[in-house]
């Protein structure tokens, strides 16, 4: 919001985040009274967290439904939701942090596979480029492909069920579109090493999440080019972001050979400057426990200002 300074702006959403959990702390307080001699303290501070982790949804889907009641503006990282929040006390001897990121700004994996079951081939050349980028091998992109496609032919240089099942122990690819990005750990080789290099530029989103510019990160904006201009120049890249989207579709249009690409490419990756698909990850601290929590919320399409929590993933 426009003149409220940034104190001003945490102050309140403090606020928001004390007001959205009284409610469930009344409740827990007046279920406690009879149950707190059986309870143990670390499960009752378990609970705390993720009252709070709750409440922080709650907080989110309020600061997404302001960004998104526009349906035809842009969703960049300059406005209020990608505002990391915390660490902030929210009650006395609970930490909390969170961060909203757009998902779209990410490689989605079950772009790979078209609905009819066959390959993306613009998808595949795209995340190629991405694993270059990141100095990983593009090899991975086949075995990436045929863990999701629904056959169990093995394309040239990948893997299907006859590799996997000859493994000790012998499991089966998914055959399916993924809803974690982690199911790559279960490819025959790809380390956690290269996870970690991976995972921030990845998701495992439903095929109509399409890939969002203004939030795309350095080495995919690169892989949709082919050019080597942002992979490493992270700064360089946000300070374009300062004030708006960045690039725009048209900056985009202009770095590709001709317009057909350009077309195409958008096509095959639904690649626009809007956002629908979100992460809130979140870690609640108390004492010497930690507690981190992951949610996927999807924005239930203009005129509805729903958030919907698609999946939740929590662990102490
Ligand atoms: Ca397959």
């Amino acid at each position: 919001m426009r003149g409220r300074t940034p104190n001003q702006g945490i102050a309140l959403l403090t606020a928001l985040i004390v007001l959205a959990i009284t409610g469930a702390l009344a409740y827990a307080l007046s279920a406690d009274t009879g149950l707190s001699i059986r309870r143990t303290a670390g499960s009752a501070a378990q609970e705390q967290a993720r009252e709070i982790s709750a409440a922080t949804e709650a907080l989110a889907a309020s600061l997404l439904r302001e960004t998104l009641e526009d349906t035809t503006a842009s969703v960049h990282g300059a406005q209020r939701w990608a505002r990391p929040y915390g660490p902030v006390e929210i009650i006395p001897g609970y930490l909390m942090e969170a961060r909203l990121v757009d998902l779209q700004g990410r490689f989605n994996l079950n772009s790979l596979v078209n609905a009819d079951g066959r390959p993306n081939e613009l998808a595949r050349r795209t995340l190629e480029r991405l694993l270059q980028n990141l100095q990983l091998e593009p090899q991975w992109a086949p075995r990436i492909i045929d863990w999701i496609d629904a056959d169990d032919q093995p394309l040239d240089g990948g893997t299907e069920s006859s590799h996997y099942s000859a493994l000790a122990p012998g499991y089966r690819p998914a055959n399916r579109i993924i809803t974690s990005t982690s199911e790559l750990l279960a490819l025959d080789g790809f380390d956690l090493d290269r996870y970690r290099r991976l995972e921030p530029h990845i998701a495992a989103l439903p095929r109509d999440a399409g890939l969002n510019l203004c939030n795309a990160t350095g080495p995919l904006l690169d892989a949709l080019t082919g050019e080597q201009q942002w992979s490493e120049s992270s700064e360089a890249l946000q300070r374009n972001r300062e004030s708006g989207c960045f690039p725009r579709l048209e900056v985009l249009r202009n770095s590709l050979p001709d317009a057909s690409e350009f077309d195409a490419l958008r096509s095959a990756l639904k690649i626009g400057e809007r956002s629908r698909y979100f992460g809130l990850f979140g870690y609640v601290s108390s004492g010497r426990s930690g507690y981190t929590s992951f949610s996927l919320l999807r924005h239930e399409g203009p005129g509805a200002g729903q958030i919907r929590v698609l999946l939740r993933h929590t662990a102490s």
